[in-house]
């Protein structure tokens, strides 16, 4: 491990355990100047090389072939044309002759050009010339991501109830529609560990608040969940409500804990509860104070939180809004010609999360004013770490699921993350499937996507078949957004199938915590792309439709409508188990090699490798009811 610093690169908190920084000048990747950047990195790459890394982003589990670039931001819009998402991981590992990975540790923008303008060159390109950059070798992928990992620390380690089904929708409106919601959910015999609360919970969207119209039984609302064994999850967003007499905006407004204005004023945002003012996340005693609002929620019984909106997400500034309605009088006077048509609906289209707002605004890190764009990836990952720390501080007997919407490497120590809004696309499936492995190298293990789909219409077939690879994701939680179809499951007429896939979810989680518990433990993955298992061989190099899970098992779920068999490749013999439902009907040897599998919908079939087993447990209810004891090994 070699730690080269260039610049005056801004702490991120990112590596705990840093090496000395060397000294001497970098053999492992070419650095220059050229024209456009003041910083690139670059090599070549072999035709068989493969780049793995980068963690929540677009396109495959090999990385080659795109343009990736580190800016967080609220989009729903995953399609392939985007080089970023909610977060920035910059890891990449360089798999083939030899095994190279390198961490870039900057909150500021890195692009990766991944074989992009030159297949044969890896090029990284930095705006601004402040970076550490750690470099890695190993005689194995695996070996490089330990390395990697024991550099970052531990990653969060989230309670076992947490490996429970969760239901979520945007939102549940009153305590009543909880209730039903659960009810429904018992009285179908849907195992359920979890119930989300979205935005409407809140008074007015105001943090730590409680509407108290719609929820004003809320703690009888959770300790009758409680009784059922039911953990109700709140939603946390960044912006602060800017209104007279709320006390939280109060209190922050009276201690300077927003970010401010470059004339220190505090500066106004808009997001779900209109004004607001973003809390100063990089500051320390900001933090701490951050932090301490969850207790109003912990002191109600609450053990999980999900935060949202950190990138942060700002759907306007009071400021840049200003000009916009300046400007708009402008067209609406004026001869609109057609390129000052074009003009106008890119000023409306550019109102949210714009670039110059984020260069509008300050954060006070360790004394330093910061300019927020400087620091714009670390803002997710500080608003968790406020939480994280809180818990500690507040409930330190108490195990606390947490996971956020943005990230920056480091945050993997505190929380877990959701994969963000994707939409209910055969697509989003798959992209699901080939992010797990590129989190779980930087850290991120408790993760999980939208299952069924957050944005649009689902279907049946597309619920049933998300299912039948959320039950192997720590997070498994179905959600879905304000407008589109409702997706509990038991609104479906196929909902006795899903019932099963979620029962084998429950037969299988002794297996998957231990699977998450030893990637936590080891440094290593819980997801593991198959060439990383077996770097031999150059089929299963080339495969990104399956994956290990541990180290004993192996999925290829289905991820096209109307597919009822798919290809599966075996890297070595195995054995089949097909599962209709929760109950295994088939065990079949299968030779290494290339196979046809029938999957029909509602069954799911599971891989084990040679000489390994799965311990399966009953099916139960809920988590609290599991014996981990006696598992039936198969
Ligand atoms: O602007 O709280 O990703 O899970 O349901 C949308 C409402 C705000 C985005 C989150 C999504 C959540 C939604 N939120």
């Amino acid at each position: 491990m070699r730690r080269y610093v260039f610049g005056q690169p801004i702490e991120t908190e990112a590596v705990v355990n840093k090496p000395q920084v060397c000294t001497d000048s970098m053999t492992e990747l070419s650095v220059y100047t050229d024209e456009r950047f003041p910083l690139n990195f670059a090599t070549t790459l072999d035709a068989e090389d493969i780049v793995y890394g980068l963690g929540e982003n677009v396109r495959g589990i090999n990385k080659r072939g795109w343009l990736y670039t580190s800016h967080n931001s609220d989009d729903p819009n995953h399609d392939e044309g985007k080089h970023s998402l909610y977060a920035s991981h910059n890891f990449i590992l360089i798999s083939g002759q030899r095994h190279l990975g390198v961490f870039f540790d900057t909150p500021g923008e890195v692009i990766f050009d991944v074989g992009y303008n030159h297949y044969d060159k890896l090029v990284v390109s930095l705006p601004e010339a402040d970076v550490e950059v750690y470099v890695m070798e190993g005689d194995s992928d695996l070996a490089v991501i330990r390395e990697f990992r024991q550099i970052i620390g531990k990653s969060y380690r989230a309670p076992k109830w947490a490996f429970g089904y969760g239901q979520c929708r945007w939102s549940y409106m009153t305590s009543d529609e909880v209730r039903d919601v659960v009810r429904n959910h018992r009285e179908n015999g849907i195992p359920l560990d979890m119930l989300y609360l979205d935005i409407d919970y809140m008074d007015a969207y105001k943090d730590f608040t409680i509407n108290p119209a719609t929820f004003g039984d809320f703690d009888a609302l959770v300790s009758e969940m409680k009784e059922q064994n039911i953990h109700l999850v709140p939603i946390i967003d960044a912006g602060v409500k800017k209104e007279d007499g709320y006390d939280f905006y109060e209190e922050g407004k009276k201690n300077g804990y927003f970010c401010k204005d470059e004339n220190g004023e505090d500066f106004v945002v808009g997001v779900w509860p209109g004004d607001c003012c973003l809390p100063d996340m990089l500051n320390d005693e900001a933090r701490e104070w951050f932090g301490n609002g969850y207790k109003f929620l912990l002191d109600k019984g609450i053990d999980g939180f999900w935060n949202d909106m950190n990138e942060p997400a700002l759907f306007y500034s009071r400021k840049h809004l200003q000009e916009v309605f300046d400007a708009v009088g402008d067209f609406a006077r004026g001869n609109l010609d057609i390129n000052r048509f074009f003009q106008f609906k890119d000023l409306m289209s550019g109102i949210s999360n714009n670039e110059e707002d984020y260069a509008s605004f300050y954060h006070n890190y360790k004394g330093q004013k910061v300019r927020h764009d400087k620091v714009h990836n670390l803002f997710g990952y500080y608003m968790t770490r406020s939480a994280s720390e809180a818990f500690k501080r507040l409930v330190p007997d108490r195990e606390v699921l947490m996971f956020s919407r943005s990230s920056y490497i480091g945050m993997h120590r505190y929380a877990g993350i959701w994969q963000g809004d994707n939409k209910s696309w055969w697509s989003h499936l798959l992209m699901n499937l080939k992010m797990m492995p590129s989190l779980n190298m930087c850290g991120f293990l408790y993760t999980g996507a939208d299952l069924g789909g957050f944005g649009d219409q689902t279907t049946e077939d597309l619920m049933i078949r998300w299912l039948s690879l959320g039950i192997f994701t720590p997070l498994m939680r179905n959600h879905s957004a304000l407008g589109t179809r409702f997706q509990e499951v038991y609104r479906f007429d196929a909902v006795e199938q899903m019932k099963g896939i979620i029962q084998l979810r429950y037969r299988l989680i002794p297996y998957l915590y231990q699977a998450y518990e030893k990637a936590i433990n080891e440094d290593t993955m819980m997801f593991y792309p198959l060439g990383m298992v077996y770097p031999e061989d150059t089929t299963a190099r080339r495969i990104e439709d399956q994956l290990l899970v541990g180290d004993d098992i192996m999925i290829a779920p289905i991820y096209e409508q109307n597919a009822a068999a798919r290809h599966v490749y075996l890297p070595e013999d195995m054995r089949m188990l097909r599962f209709r439902g929760a109950e295994l009907v088939e065990e079949c040897p299968l030779s290494q090699g290339h196979h046809y599998i029938d999957m029909p919908l509602g069954e799911v079939c599971i891989f084990v490798r040679n000489g390994h087993q799965l311990q399966l447990a009953d099916i139960v209810e809920s988590v609290a009811d599991l014996d981990w004891d006696n598992l039936t090994f198969v």
